[in-house]
């Protein structure tokens, strides 16, 4: 056997095999095939016990320079796909930084809370507590102490929505209120904000769940003059200091006498217009003086002491200040119209 010829075969098929390596697996297969332990090249240095002393050195120095030279193409080749590995990683990591970035939207209150949330500042301002109350409550607070007769329509199972003999989720926040006066005597200075809920279908000004607003002020003689003046600056605080107010005789079980406060129209400032039915106004809370049978109820000396009340529906005065036409529109959470009130 010529050992040289065999050497440059073996040397000529590595190199085609190792420039044919696209992985590093090849490598390593290759390697395997031709200089690793039971390998061509291997298995060839082997016979040199066979090959005649005098030519033994030579061959052994081609078969071992054949091992250099296979062993650093397989090392350069390694690298070279290592390397491309590396960058191929490399771009499909990098970031462009050149990019301009995606700028985060803004959150921010719902209409109905800033609404909300105006309106108790101004009474706060006036030196009102806020006060909270349960949604759910009892038939009592929310309709017997309040004056409602037996027979009113509001208890009605059409028109409230009962959670158990007795229990109701409360109508108004009004029901807040008399726990408040159960609990302190006069004077009593509060502002109620809270959930809502009636058995209505819901239509372009009804939902069955709706923000309320009372406030409540008892006191040894608070008047209908204190009432008008709370509210006259309630009015400009909330709709421009331009707003004009009227009282509108009403009719309401715990409160007497009773009225609605209209403001002047917010589009036309009175001289008629599509908003306020060619009125001039604007129908926006319901008030009175607190009826003697309420403090019957919670206990307070309805001979010494008098109050005014006043409950409004906060998406009511939010639709009049965005001029929103449907109350459902603020409850369809499209972020598109949200975000333009
Ligand atoms: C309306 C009318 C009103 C009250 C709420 C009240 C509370 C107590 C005693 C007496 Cl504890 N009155 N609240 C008074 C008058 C009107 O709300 O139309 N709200 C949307």
């Amino acid at each position: 056997m010529d050992l040289h010829n065999e050497a440059v075969k073996i040397r000529e098929a590595a190199a085609k095999a190792i420039q044919a390596c696209r992985t590093t697996e090849d490598i390593e297969a290759v390697r395997v095939k031709y200089v690793g332990r039971k390998g061509r090249l291997t298995q060839l240095l082997r016979k040199l016990g066979d090959v005649p002393a005098e030519q033994r050195k030579e061959a052994g120095r081609i078969l071992n320079e054949t091992k250099e030279e296979l062993t650093s193409l397989l090392t350069s080749r390694r690298s070279e796909i290592e390397e491309s590995v590396r960058q191929q990683v490399r771009a499909s990591e990098t970031i462009d930084v050149t990019l301009p970035g995606r700028k985060p939207r803004l959150g921010k209150l719902h209409p109905t809370l800033r609404v909300l949330d105006e309106i108790v500042n101004v009474f706060i301002g006036l030196g009102f507590a806020v006060v909270e109350g349960p949604e759910i409550e009892t038939e009592y607070n929310n309709f017997d102490a309040l004056n409602f007769p037996p027979w009113h329509p509001s208890r009605d199972d059409f028109d409230s929505f009962y959670v158990a003999e007795g229990y109701v989720l409360r109508t108004h926040t009004s029901p807040a209120q008399i726990r408040v006066m159960k609990s302190q005597d006069p004077p009593v200075r509060v502002i109620v904000p809270g959930r809502c809920y009636r058995r209505d279908t819901p239509d372009a000004s009804h939902l069955m769940s709706f923000f309320q607003i009372e406030g409540l002020y008892v006191d040894h003689d608070v008047s209908l003059a204190d009432l008008k003046g709370t509210l006259a600056i309630f009015a400009r605080e909330v709709f421009g200091p331009q707003t004009k107010i009227r009282f509108r005789p009403h009719y309401f079980p715990f409160t007497e006498p009773s009225a609605e406060l209209d403001i002047s129209c917010l589009v036309c400032a009175g001289k008629g217009c599509r908003l306020c039915k060619h009125s001039g106004w604007l129908e926006v809370l319901g008030c009175g003086m607190v009826h003697p049978n309420v403090f019957k109820h919670v206990g307070y000396d309805h001979r010494a002491v008098t109050g005014f009340a006043f409950g409004l529906g906060v998406e009511r005065i939010a639709m009049l200040k965005y001029g929103i036409a449907d109350i459902r529109t603020l409850y369809e959470n499209d972020v598109r119209v949200l975000n333009g009130l």
